[in-house]
């Protein structure tokens, strides 16, 4: 296709209750979108850069400006084959920035399958109607707020509970809640928080039958993750480590890990997303798809991807009422009784944009011509 315009778009979104990671908390999103035009057809694609490079080094600001100054360019104008050329145009133009690159990509991915008027899921491989959704929790000021929160997701249905931790908020709070619910799928994520010294307190992890410890070491610590894992029955699940496909054969390789988290916005979009899933399903790893604190739009792109066979474990595809008062697509995703999201059907992302309700949250937009 042509991309012959794209719109970039700001809205304001004030979560419903604020969302604290190891590294920093999170109250109002402030959410870059993509749209694109070309050949009479549209796309959409939200970035998962946050405001604070506290996940990454990507912020909103960062992918603002590689997005008008180096990607849009590299992309407007010419005939380009598809999401894969798409991404190679981008890649000679910019090193990295793959939050930045997946929101054009994934765009193009919507674009396509809504040219071809077929579902993003059939068109990215995808298999089942509906996905499993797990929650994640963020730090909580007491444990005791904890176990209330994690009640009320547990009556809602939700199939898996995964909570944030850090050194020194870690065994105290499983203890509680272990002693309150000895048997639900639980899952805990570190954001990166341990360092290599703390191998013997993360070794201590393994009395609580978790289903996985998500990311305990920094990014680059590939190593020490395969060091961890080699002493543990429990699965480790990397997350900010696996940046590409490339990162995922070398940490299977390494043994660093037995689960994978598939964030399209942090490998650079949906084309490394299913590399990695397939991968993954070769070496026999299951993987599911984590969240970045999504819009409806960025969402249905992920429960769209979530649909795809290897995708084993519960995902972080919350509904929408977990986040926002108000969803800015029609209509907003749901659980079901099971704890199951409905992958729509519907061509590209299958579910509609809340125009009126954009545009009065719209902080900002460039155009890109
Ligand atoms: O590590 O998975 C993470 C949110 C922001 C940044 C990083 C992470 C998260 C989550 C939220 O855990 C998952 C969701 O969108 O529900
Ligand atoms: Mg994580």
């Amino acid at each position: 296709m042509r991309i012959e315009r794209i719109v970039l778009r700001v809205i304001g979104l004030e979560l419903r209750e604020p969302f604290r990671i190891s590294s920093g908390v999170t109250r109002q999103r402030r959410i870059l979108l993509v749209h694109l035009e070309g050949e009479g057809v549209e796309g959409v694609g939200e970035c998962v850069a946050g405001e604070a490079p506290n996940y990454s080094y990507e912020t909103l600001a960062t992918a603002r400006w590689v997005l008008q100054a180096h990607l849009g360019p590299a992309v407007l104008g010419a005939e380009l084959d598809g999401a894969a050329e798409v991404t190679a145009r981008m890649d000679a133009a910019a090193k990295g920035h793959r939050m930045a690159k997946a929101a054009i990509e994934m765009a193009v991915w919507d674009a396509e399958a809504r040219r071809r008027q077929v579902s993003l899921a059939s068109l990215l491989g995808g298999e089942k109607a509906a996905v499993p959704a797990g929650v994640s929790i963020g730090i909580q000021e007491s444990v005791e707020a904890l176990l209330e929160r994690i009640d009320g997701f547990l009556a809602a249905g939700y199939r898996r509970i995964k909570l944030k931790i850090e050194p020194g908020r870690d065994f105290a709070i499983l203890d509680a809640v272990r002693a309150r619910h000895p048997d639900i799928a639980l899952t805990v994520d570190a954001n990166a928080a341990y360092g290599t010294g703390e191998m013997e307190r993360l070794a201590g992890l393994e009395r609580y039958g978790l289903m996985l410890i998500e990311q305990p070491f920094a990014e680059d610590e590939m190593q020490a993750h395969a060091a961890l894992q080699s002493r543990l029955e429990t699965p480790i699940c990397l997350d900010e480590t696996i940046t590409s496909p490339t990162r995922c054969r070398e940490a299977l390789s390494l043994a660093a890990c037995r689960v994978i988290n598939i964030k399209p916005g942090r490998v650079g979009g949906h084309g490394a997303s299913v590399a990695i899933h397939d991968a993954c399903a070769a070496a026999d790893i299951p993987v599911w798809c984590g969240g970045m604190l999504e819009s409806g739009i960025g969402r249905a792109h992920n429960v769209a991807l979530a649909s795809l066979p290897n995708m084993r474990l519960p995902n972080d595809t919350s509904a929408s009422a977990r986040y926002w008062a108000r969803d800015v697509v029609v209509p907003a995703f749901e659980l079901d009784g099971e704890g199951m999201v409905k992958v729509p059907t519907g061509p590209g992302i299958g579910v509609e944009l809340d125009e009126d309700f954009l545009s009065a949250i719209e902080l900002e937009r460039i155009e890109l011509y």
